[in-house]
C-alpha cells in the first residue's frame, strides 16, 4: 500500500511536471509543419476533406491539436463555410464539408499547435456545378475573378393566353453550353442565385424574367455575345412543345411590351440578353 508522505508527493509532482515539459518540447514550430488536403468530391454538395499534418520529413504529427477550416469563394458576398475537427488518426483529420456553390474555392486550414503557434495553409479547388446552384450573381460580375466560361442572361415577359398552366422544363441555344432557369434572391444585401427546375406560366397569367429576378442563365458561351448580336434560343414545355425565339443582345428595353411573338398559347415580349461577361 502506498503511503502518501510529503516526499513521495513532491517527487510525483516533479515527474509530472517534467513529463509535461518534455511533451511541450516535442511540439513543432509552425514553420516545421506541413499540411496536405485532399477532397472526395469536386461537385457542388457534400464532400469529405482529408487533411494530413506532418513534419518536414513526412512523419505524421502525433497530437496535431485542433483544426479549423474556412471555405470561401473568389467572389464577394458568399457566406463562408466553416468546419472544425479535433481528432486525428495518425495525423489525418477527416472532416465533412459542403461545397455550397460551383466556382473557384479557397479552403484555409488552420491548425493550432499551441496557444501561440498556428499553421495556416490555403488550398484552391474548382467546384463544378451539377445544376443545383451556381455561384454567379450577375449583378456583381465585376467582382468575379476567374471561372470556367463566359456567361450571359436572357430576359423576357411571357404571357399565357390559354387557361392551362404551361410548364417550361428546359432551354437550349447554340451560343451556350447550357442554359438554366435561375432566380436571384437577395438576403441581407447579398445576391445569390438558385436553380429552378422549371418555369410555370400560369393559365391566363404571365411571368416576367428580369435582372435581379428570374432569368435564363446562359453558361459557358460558345459565342462572344456583344451588343446587337442575335441568337436563337429554344424553350421546351413539359408537354413537349418547342418554342423557338430570337433574342438580341441589348440594353434593357423600355417597359412597354415590344417585339411580341405568339407561339401557340404563349406570347413572348421584351426579349433581350446582356452582353457576355467573364464567368
Ligand atoms: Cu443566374
Amino acid at each position: 500500500m502506498i503511503v502518501a508522505n510529503p516526499l513521495r508527493l513532491c517527487l510525483l509532482a516533479t515527474l509530472l511536471l517534467l513529463g509535461a515539459a518534455c511533451r511541450q518540447e516535442q511540439k513543432l514550430a509552425a514553420s516545421e509543419v506541413v499540411l496536405d488536403m485532399a477532397v472526395s468530391d469536386l461537385l457542388v454538395g457534400d464532400t469529405t476533406l482529408t487533411i494530413r499534418a506532418s513534419d518536414k520529413q513526412g512523419k505524421p504529427l502525433a497530437e496535431p491539436g485542433t483544426l479549423s477550416l474556412r471555405g470561401d469563394m473568389d467572389h464577394a458576398g458568399m457566406t463562408p463555410v466553416l468546419a472544425e475537427a479535433d481528432t486525428a488518426v495518425e495525423g489525418v483529420f477527416t472532416v465533412p464539408f459542403e461545397w455550397t456553390m460551383g466556382g473557384s474555392w479557397t479552403v484555409e486550414a488552420s491548425l493550432g499547435l499551441s496557444a501561440d503557434e498556428v499553421v495556416r495553409q490555403v488550398f484552391r479547388f474548382d467546384i463544378a456545378n451539377p445544376s443545383a446552384e451556381h455561384a454567379m450573381a450577375h449583378d456583381h460580375h465585376g467582382a468575379m475573378a476567374d471561372a470556367a466560361g463566359a456567361n450571359s442572361a436572357a430576359y423576357m415577359q411571357i404571357a399565357n393566353r390559354g387557361s392551362d398552366d404551361i410548364v417550361l422544363v428546359s432551354a437550349s441555344s447554340a451560343v451556350a453550353g447550357a442554359i438554366e432557369f435561375h432566380e436571384t434572391r437577395v438576403v441581407d444585401g447579398v445576391a445569390s442565385m438558385t436553380h429552378l427546375d422549371e418555369l410555370v406560366v400560369p393559365g391566363k397569367g404571365e411571368i416576367e424574367l428580369v435582372p435581379g429576378g428570374t432569368h435564363l442563365m446562359l453558361m459557358n458561351l460558345t459565342a462572344d455575345l456583344q451588343l446587337d448580336d442575335n441568337f436563337v434560343l429554344e424553350l421546351t414545355s413539359s408537354a413537349g412543345q418547342l418554342y423557338r425565339l430570337a433574342f438580341r443582345v441589348s440594353e434593357p428595353p423600355a417597359s412597354d411590351l415590344v417585339d411580341g411573338v405568339t407561339l401557340d398559347d404563349l406570347v413572348f415580349n421584351n426579349r433581350w440578353a446582356r452582353p457576355a461577361s467573364a464567368g
